[in-house]
């Protein structure tokens, strides 16, 4: 009997000391001492040899040690599992790592960049305001007569509930907001989605993107406006584009005109894209109209200011030789993968 408990005795420091750092060595422990041909296992079928006196006595050190061990695998085994102690092992550094799929930028995203980051370093700030829009930051302020064909329902997603509400249509909402703060000069570049009531076909959506410029200050010229376009499509075509400007109509512009820029697909020699033409519209363009600028508050007396719009899809699709629109937002990632991952 004092043999048995002496060997109960070793086994318990034997417990106490076992160190268990992984999987396999809490395998072992529990095979030695709880398993079904284990320690605690034998030293329980010793009992009917223990006198019937000393039993109580045998039976309670038994249990105490039963109890260890098993508090001890409890212990070791949420260390083992939660820590990964077994990882230390498993871990094999020398493989390839798991492949992450990093997404790649929307064309469109790829163009706006571009060009916004053109204007950027012209001084240009980036500016930015709600797509859904009042009747007077989107038509009344910009100089739209009541009756202009802009504000038809067939051309403005108006909103149900209150019908001054609307989609914007353009960007200038952004630049009526920034004249309202009345803080001059002004000089900024307002890229978003403006939204128009238009049949959806190859090339043309009811949703689209926009970047519209505005800079207003003392003494600001047409030929501040010529000069600074005429660097941003070199900027963005290369040296070698050539540009003409046409006379055009806009409500808020006075001059108004359009831009158009030599074929950046033919170099000016006459294709399918610029219809033989030679040349490309890109942009929208003029000064402020007075109006426009005492609708925001602004001294039409002091002040004068340039602005310009374009659109982004056109370009995009030309850049890129993609021949139906709708694919921008269909969100196919076999479409989107195509551009890379680039800037
Ligand atoms: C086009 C033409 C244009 C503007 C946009 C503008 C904005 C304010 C005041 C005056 Cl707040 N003008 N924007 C001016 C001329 C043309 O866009 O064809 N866009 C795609």
């Amino acid at each position: 009997m004092d043999e048995l408990l002496q060997q109960i005795e070793a086994y318990r420091k034997e417990v106490e000391g076992y160190e268990i750092s992984n999987l396999q060595q809490l395998e072992e422990f529990r095979i030695k001492f709880l398993g079904s041909k284990g320690l605690t296992k034998s030293l329980f079928s010793e009992m009917k040899n223990v006198p019937s006196e000393k039993k109580k006595e045998f039976g309670q050190v038994l249990n105490e040690f039963k109890q260890l061990a098993e508090e001890k695998f409890e212990n070791a085994k949420e260390l083992t599992t939660d820590n990964k102690l077994s990882a230390k092992e498993d871990l094999d550094l020398s493989l390839p790592g798991d492949a992450v799929q990093i997404g790649s930028r929307h064309p469109v995203t790829l163009v706006r960049n571009r060009i916004v980051s053109i204007f950027q370093r012209l001084g240009f700030s980036v500016a930015d305001g709600p797509e859904i829009e009042d009747d007077w930051h989107n038509f009344t302020a910009l100089n739209l007569p009541q009756n202009h064909p802009a504000r038809d329902m067939q051309d403005t997603f108006y909103i149900h509930q209150n019908p001054d509400w609307l989609l914007r249509t353009h960007t200038s909402n952004v630049q009526i907001r920034e004249m309202e703060k009345g803080r001059l000069p002004i000089r900024i570049i307002c890229p978003g989605r403006v939204y128009r009531n238009e049949t959806i076909s190859a090339r043309s959506h009811c949703f689209f993107h926009q970047v519209e410029g505005l800079y207003i200050d003392e003494n600001v010229s047409f030929a501040d406006l010529k000069q600074t376009l005429y660097f941003f499509v070199q900027e963005m075509f290369g040296k070698d584009v050539k540009v003409r400007f046409r006379p055009s109509y806009f409500p808020f512009t006075e001059p108004s005109a359009e831009m158009d820029v030599s074929c950046f697909i033919c170099g000016g020699k006459g294709c399918r894209i610029c219809k033989q033409t030679g040349w490309v519209e890109i942009l929208g363009c003029g000064m402020v109209h007075p109006k426009v600028l005492e609708n925001c508050g602004i001294d039409s007396n002091k002040y004068t200011g340039y602005a310009f719009g374009m659109g982004i899809e056109r370009p995009a699709l030309l850049l890129y030789d993609i021949n139906d629109i709708r694919l921008f937002s269909e969100n196919d990632a076999r479409f989107l993968r195509q551009f890379g991952t680039a800037t």
